[in-house]
């Protein structure tokens, strides 16, 4: 029950507890020999060098080749001492500054110490290997509490001892750009709290999640081999005693495109590959399989493995995961006749009948396939994808489709088919996870979604993944600056605030409405003969005064994103906006024999009729839908707001390389990271701001008997100005609120050895500070 935290190291510089000592020392370059500096080379990358010697403004420094150099001190950074090489807490930096905060990471990432401590938040800095520090020998040390350094584990552990002891529900926040490592992070925190045990094995269920949810809904990108195209929270549900009782996964817009169209090099979803490879000889029959590089959708962007991956064997994984998560063996076949059956359509192609470009679906094995998979007839299918039924006052009339009409409408059936599949298996999961009614305990969320993606050519869905990632800046902003510092105000201190990079106006970029991009966008997206183009207009009409928008040449523009600037191709936003599925595609799949079609067009239908607020467009004759843009900013809403109910603790992911290999650091690419995430702010704050708090009574009861000299008054506030006054703390090192007395980094850690030494009879007290104050 401390509630200050006993810093050791450092001493920060204005108490001069040393004397001499440089840490504090404002003449640092004046004279001083093998001082440790940093120096930026001509690549822009830091250097740490020693300095030789100093004069006026020019110091002699030597590099690491032994090259002695005479550079101008400006050109110069402080670096810390050596002792506090590789401390696995930012704030104990004696010399707050990138370059040592970056060498400082380096340090330790260069001996497998991939996480650190930047005050409240935990960096951990993707290896691309394995290293060792996980398993149930950590796990126990991290429970027991015989390891102390940084890591996922410890994190979890506080988590979970604050749940049960504030009785309030907790979250783990990871955040970070693509590839950085949250999806694998994630694993980690679940790997420890299934650790902790449940009974019935609900534990073991919890992780198996993880493959099947990867296999539906990860894909091989430029730039990560198991990226995440959905986001997911997962809420970890206690009993009263602290044993897992159950979990909930909510999804949150899964890119569906990429069913249907994915770049050169990239994959589309994992699980479409690990069936053409693993699939078991009766299914391969029974679905009438082929290789993956037979299929149009898998085809087209000409890369089909990932190096280091076992797509079969990754099969075999997921109908395991599939039988404990009790999905029954009809089921997953049925699932598994879903994918064919998306695979082949995209096999499908049209024939021209009449001089209009009207079209035919050509009745071959990729048409027999996708009629015998779906349960229904080859003349239903090409009458769903060549023909739209409208109603003109109370007839209903058949119009045919031109050969790009009839594409489209099949790519939309092939899109909505597998994400209603991979909707309805997390419902399936979600039910073999909640067991029994009893929600009367706690739950820890863990929250992984996309990372921030920036490529060379960004589209919808880039918009969407960026937006949730600035919503997601937006809350970690709030909870590391903005509450802090209202703590301060609420006791009443004197509080210098601390700037740090608010998104808020990117977020009302985004939210404002009318005029800010979701409603622009939505607006756009209800006029029939508005085009990608007239909304790339619009926006560059309503919104070029924004500071953080640019518009651009033809269809694109740019948004200033907090973790860099990103320039959208507006081509396609309003079609993935609006997410048309014919009313024709729908009734096709409610007339299957086969039980899923049902499902999923039962779910399309009830989706539909939800009562809703944001503009409605009509699908087809008569359905009515959401627009995506729409649907996910309310999903996001209630998101924040699940989590605003939760005490969080954040984990910073960062991506070292962009070449996903172990071993290479790429300063810029790190600092960019760190910037853009305020890990700086976070520890200056931190530091700057009063970190360790203590009330009046407990600083009081606990340095009292340090006292010299009696006190007039023994109210505890009389008590501890007293205190403060023997010990010459200076006025800037700590302030005194109404009910507490709030400190600087390292300020408890000096009274804390004075209170140690006079404990353990080392020093007499009096000595000890007279020596200080003379
Ligand atoms: P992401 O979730 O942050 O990206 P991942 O968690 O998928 O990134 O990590 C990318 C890859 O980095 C993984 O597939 C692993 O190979 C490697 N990796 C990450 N963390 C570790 C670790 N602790 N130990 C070993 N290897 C690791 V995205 O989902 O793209 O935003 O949308
Ligand atoms: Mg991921």
């Amino acid at each position: 029950e401390e509630e200050a935290d006993a810093v050791t190291l450092p001493l920060p510089s204005s108490s001069k507890p040393h004397g001499d000592n440089v840490w504090g020392d404002t003449s640092y370059f004046a004279g001083k020999k093998k001082i440790q500096s940093f120096f930026k080379l001509p690549n822009g990358e830091w250097e740490l060098v020693k300095i030789l010697s100093s004069s006026g403004s020019e110091s002699l420094i030597s590099l690491s080749e032994g090259k002695a150099l005479m550079v101008k001190n400006d050109c110069l950074v402080q670096a810390n001492p050596e002792i506090l090489d590789g401390v696995d807490d930012l704030m104990q930096l004696s010399f707050l500054n990138e370059p040592s905060v970056l060498h400082n990471l380096q340090y330790r990432y260069n001996q497998d110490m991939i996480y650190t401590k930047a005050g409240p938040i935990l960096v951990a800095i993707n290896p691309f290997k394995k290293v060792p520090l996980y398993g149930d020998d950590y796990i126990e040390g991290y429970r027991r509490k015989s390891i102390e350094s940084p890591h996922v584990y410890a994190i979890t552990d506080i988590a979970i001892r604050e749940m049960v002891r504030d009785e309030v529900n907790q979250s783990i926040i990871i955040s970070g750009e693509s590839g950085a490592g949250k999806t694998e992070t994630a694993k980690i925190v679940m790997q420890y709290l299934a650790a902790l045990g449940g009974g019935s094995g609900i534990e073991y269920e919890i992780l198996k999640t993880n493959p099947i949810l990867e296999a539906f809904g990860n894909a091989k990108t430029s730039r990560n081999n198991n990226s995440s195209r959905f986001g997911k929270l997962i809420e970890i549900q206690f009993s009263e005693t602290g044993r897992i009782s159950g979990a909930k996964i909510q999804t949150f817009l899964l890119e569906k495109s990429r069913v249907v169209q994915c770049a050169e090099g990239e994959r589309s979803y994992h699980v479409f590959y690990q069936l053409c490879d693993g699939a078991p000889r009766d299914l391969r029959e029974k679905l009438n399989l082929r290789n993956a590089d037979e299929y149009n959708y898998l085809r087209q962007s000409s890369c089909f493995s990932i190096s280091g991956v076992d797509d079969a064997e990754q099969f075999g994984i997921l109908m395991e995961a599939l039988d404990v998560v009790h999905i029954s063996k009809q089921d997953q076949e049925n699932v598994f006749a879903m994918l064919a059956a998306v695979l082949w359509l995209g096999n499908t192609s049209f024939t021209i009948i009449d001089n209009e470009n009207h079209v035919e679906v050509v009745e071959d094995e990729s048409l027999t396939t996708v009629a015998k998979l779906l349960g229904c007839s080859c003349e239903q299918i090409n009458l769903a994808l060549s023909t739209r039924k409208m109603r003109v006052g109370n007839d209903t009339i058949v119009q045919k489709l031109t050969f790009s009409q009839a594409s489209d409408s099949r790519d939309a059936l092939a899109k909505s088919i597998y994400a209603c599949l991979f909707d309805w298996l997390v419902k399936q999961i979600n039910k073999s996870l909640f067991v029994g009614k009893r929600r009367t305990g706690r739950f820890i969320s863990i929250l992984d979604i996309y990372g921030f993606e920036s490529f060379g050519r960004n589209s919808f869905e880039q918009f969407c993944i960026n937006y949730a990632n600035e919503r997601l800046q937006q809350h970690f902003n709030r909870h590391l600056f903005k509450l802090q510092q209202e703590e301060y105000i609420q006791d009443g201190i004197d509080w210098a605030r601390v700037d740090f990079e608010d998104n808020q106006d990117c977020l009302n970029l985004f939210e404002k409405k009318p005029l800010g991009l979701l409603s622009l966008l939505d607006e756009e997206s209800t006029f029939p003969n508005a085009n990608d183009l007239t909304f790339a207009n619009k926006l560059k009409q309503h919104l070029h005064s924004k500071s953080c928008f640019h518009g651009g040449r033809g269809k694109v523009f740019t948004v200033n994103h907090y973790a860099g600037e990103v320039t959208y191709d507006t081509t396609g936003f309003l079609e993935k906006n609006r997410d048309f599925l014919h009313l024709d595609s729908i009734e096709l799949l409610s007339k299957c024999s086969c039980s899923l079609p049902q499902i999923f067009a039962t779910s399309m239908l009830t989706q539909s009729e939800k009562p809703v607020t944001g503009p409605l467009f009509k699908t087809g004759a008569e359905s009515q839908k959401l627009s995506v843009a729409t649907k996910f900013k309310g999903q996001l809403f209630q998101l924040m707001q699940r989590l605003e109910n939760t005490t969080p603790h954040f984990i910073r992911c960062i991506k070292p390389n962009s070449l996903q290999s172990p071993g290479v650091y790429e300063q810029g690419l790190v600092l960019q990271q760190l910037r853009c995430c305020g890990v700086l702010e976070v520890v200056r704050i931190s530091r700057s701001g009063f970190p360790t708090k203590m009330s009046h009574q407990k600083f009081a009861r606990r340095y009292g008997f340090l006292l010299l000299e009696s006190v007039a008054s023994h109210d505890p506030l009389s008590v501890s100005v007293a205190i403060l006054h023997q010990f010459n703390i200076l006025p800037e090192m700590y302030q005194v609120g109404y009910t507490k007395l709030f400190f600087r980094t390292g300020q408890i850690g000096l009274l804390e050895d004075t209170r140690n030494r006079t404990l353990h009879g080392i020093l007499r007290v009096q000595s000890c500070f007279r020596g200080h104050q003379a």
